[in-house]
């Protein structure tokens, strides 16, 4: 006689939570020197000169240059800290977040 066939009732879908992730952007302004964003592009983001200079560029040119997409907090305290460095100088230097879609 044949055995009886029994099939599973319920299925397991193994879903990863993955934080939701925010960008980063650079904010081009008319008065912060190029040599200044490039050096807080580095400081703050750990960029080389060649990809600091290029994200600075772009800015200069777009008006805005996403630079990096990290977790809320992690972007929302380098933004704050890449702002804070413009601005004790005396630069309207302005780095903001978005949240990626
Ligand atoms: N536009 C600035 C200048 O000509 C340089 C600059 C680039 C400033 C990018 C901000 O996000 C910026 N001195």
């Amino acid at each position: 006689m044949a055995e009886n066939i029994v099939k599973p009732k319920t299925k397991t879908r193994s879903k990863t939570l993955r934080p939701k992730l925010y960008k980063v952007i650079l904010v081009n302004d008319d008065f912060t020197p190029r040599e200044f964003v490039v050096q807080v592009l580095k400081a703050v983001f750990r960029m080389n000169e060649t990809q600091a200079y290029g994200v600075m560029l772009t800015a200069h040119k777009r008006g805005a240059c996403v630079i990096a997409v990290f977790t809320k907090d992690v972007a929302e305290t380098k933004a704050k800290e890449a702002t804070d460095l413009g601005k004790s100088q005396g630069y309207p230097l302005f780095f903001t977040t978005e949240p990626e879609e």
